[in-house]
C-alpha cells in the first residue's frame, strides 16, 4: 500500500495547553492582583505542586532551564574543570563555560547514552571540581556509581534533569540525587510554562543560596552579596505551569500507549534500536529516540529524515553534532574522537521520532510502515 504523505508535517512534538477559559480566569486575577513577577500567587502555587509532584525538598523557579544551570553552578562555587558528556544539548556545556569552567568531556554508554560512569575516574585531575551528569531522554544516570566516585574525590554533582521530567530510580524520583538538579520547562517539554525551569536539591542553604543569584544577587534592599543575575519566572508563566500540571497524567497515559505502538511497530526491525531503559527506573515519556544502525538497515539516519520529510514527518537529530564537536569546543583534549567513539557513533544514529498525545494510532502506523518501507 503507498502511504501518502501527511497533510499537516508532524514534528518532535506538540505541546499541551491550558484550556483558554481556565488561562482567562488566571489572566483576570493576575490583572487584579498586578503582581506580575517577582514571586506572586501564582509562582508559589507551581512551585508547591512541582515539589509535590517532583518530591523535590526544595525547589526554585527559573525563567528556563539554561539560566537555571548557570546558577547551579555558580551556586556550587565550581571551578577548574568539571567532567560531563558531550552527547546532550549546547546548553549543558554552554553553562559551564559562560561559568569559566573547562567541560571534560567523557564518553557515553551505547546502551542508555548516558555518561559512562566506569570512565569517569580516568578523566578527574586536581582541577576536577564536580561531575554533570545529564539524564538523557529521560533515562537517568547510574547515580550510585557517580555518588561514589565523587565522595571518594570531594567533587560536587549537578544533574541536568531536562528530559526527566517525574523519572524515577528505584522508586525514587531524580530530583533527590545529586547536590542540585536542573529541570527544563520549554515549549517542546512534557510539561511546558512557554519558556521555564526549576532547580531542585536536598540542601536549603544552596536553594537559598540559588534564589538569591536567580535574583541579582540581592540578600534585602541595599544587601547584594552575590554577582546575580535574573533568572525568575514571571507570573504568566507560573498560572500556565499550575493549569498545565493539572494534565500532564493525562498527557503521559496518552505517550505510554504511543510508546508501545512505536514498540510493536519497529522493536523487532533489523538495524533500529531504541534507548535501553535500566529495570529500576521509570521513564519520563519525554522523547522517543531511535537509532538506525546504518549496516544492518541498509541507510543512514540522515538519509531516513530526508526520506520521512517526504511525507512531511520531521523528525529531530537529536544530538547532533556532538558539543564535542563545535568550534569553540573541538580544540579542548578530552574532544579528541578516539576517546569519544561511542558518542560519536551514537549522535550519528539518533533521531527523536515525532512523540505526543495527540498522534493517533494510524499516524504512528504509518510513520513505522515509512520506516519499514525504507529498510533494504
Ligand atoms: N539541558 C538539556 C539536556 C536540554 O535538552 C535543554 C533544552 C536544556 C538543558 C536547556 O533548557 P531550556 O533553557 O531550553 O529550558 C529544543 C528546545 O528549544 C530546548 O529547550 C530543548 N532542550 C531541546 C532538546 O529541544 P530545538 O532546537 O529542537 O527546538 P525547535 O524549535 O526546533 O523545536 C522542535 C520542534 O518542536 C519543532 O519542530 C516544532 C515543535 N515546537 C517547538 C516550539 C518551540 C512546537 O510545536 N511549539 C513550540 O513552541 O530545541
Amino acid at each position: 500500500m503507498r502511504i501518502k504523505a501527511f497533510k499537516k508535517p508532524l514534528y518532535v512534538t506538540k505541546p499541551i495547553l491550558p484550556g483558554k477559559k481556565s488561562l482567562n480566569k488566571k489572566i483576570k486575577e493576575i490583572w487584579l492582583s498586578r503582581q506580575l513577577t517577582n514571586g506572586g500567587k501564582q509562582s508559589e502555587e507551581l512551585k508547591r505542586g512541582l515539589q509535590r509532584y517532583l518530591g523535590a525538598k526544595y525547589l526554585s523557579l527559573f525563567n528556563n532551564g539554561t539560566t537555571a544551570l548557570m546558577v547551579a553552578i555558580k551556586s556550587l562555587e565550581l571551578k577548574g574543570e568539571v567532567i560531563t558528556t558531550p552527547f546532550t544539548f549546547p546548553a549543558t556545556i554552554h553553562s559551564l563555560t559562560w561559568n569559566n569552567i573547562k567541560p571534560v568531556f567523557c564518553d557515553i554508554k551505547d546502551s542508555t547514552m548516558n555518561i559512562d560512569s566506569d570512565k569517569i575516574e580516568q578523566l578527574i585531575t586536581k582541577e576536577t571540581s564536580a561531575i554533570l551528569g545529564v539524564h538523557i531522554f529521560g533515562t537517568p544516570c547510574e547515580v550510585d556509581k557517580i555518588k561514589n566516585i565523587a565522595d571518594r574525590y570531594n567533587l560536587k554533582i549537578i544533574y541536568d534533569a531536562a528530559h526527566a521530567f517525574g523519572s524515577k530510580i528505584n522508586n525514587k524520583n531524580v530530583s533527590l540525587f545529586g547536590d542540585l538538579s536542573v529541570f527544563s520547562f520549554h515549549a517542546t517539554k512534557l510539561f511546558n510554562t512557554f519558556e521555564g525551569g526549576a532547580l531542585v536539591s536536598n540542601s536549603k542553604s544552596l536553594i537559598k543560596k540559588a534564589e538569591i543569584l536567580r535574583n541579582f544577587g540581592i540578600k534585602k534592599p541595599e544587601h547584594i552579596i552575590y554577582p546575580g543575575l535574573n533568572g525568575k519566572m514571571n507570573e504568566l508563566q507560573s498560572a500556565i505551569g499550575v493549569l498545565n500540571l493539572k494534565q500532564i497524567h493525562r498527557e503521559i497515559v496518552k505517550r505510554k500507549k504511543i510508546l508501545n505502538l512505536y514498540h510493536k511497530h519497529l522493536g523487532c526491525m533489523p538495524g533500529i534500536k531504541f534507548q535501553e531503559k535500566p529495570d529500576n527506573i521509570e521513564d519520563s515519556f519525554q522523547y522517543l529516540v531511535i537509532r538506525i544502525k546504518k549496516e544492518k538497515f541498509g541507510m543512514s539516519r540522515d538519509r531516513v529524515m530526508r526520506e520521512l520529510a517526504n511525507y512531511n514527518v520531521f523528525p529531530s537529530k537529536y544530538f547532533f553534532p556532538l558539543c564535542s564537536e563545535y568550534p569553540y569546543y573541538k580544540k579542548l583534549h578530552s574532544a579528541k574522537r578516539k576517546n569519544l567513539r561511542v558518542a560519536f557513533n551514537v549522535s550519528k544514529e539518533t533521531m527523536a521520532l515525532p512523540f505526543f498525545g495527540d498522534l493517533t494510532e494510524s499516524e504512528i502506523k504509518n510513520i513505522c510502515s515509512i520506516i519499514i518501507g525504507l529498510h533494504k
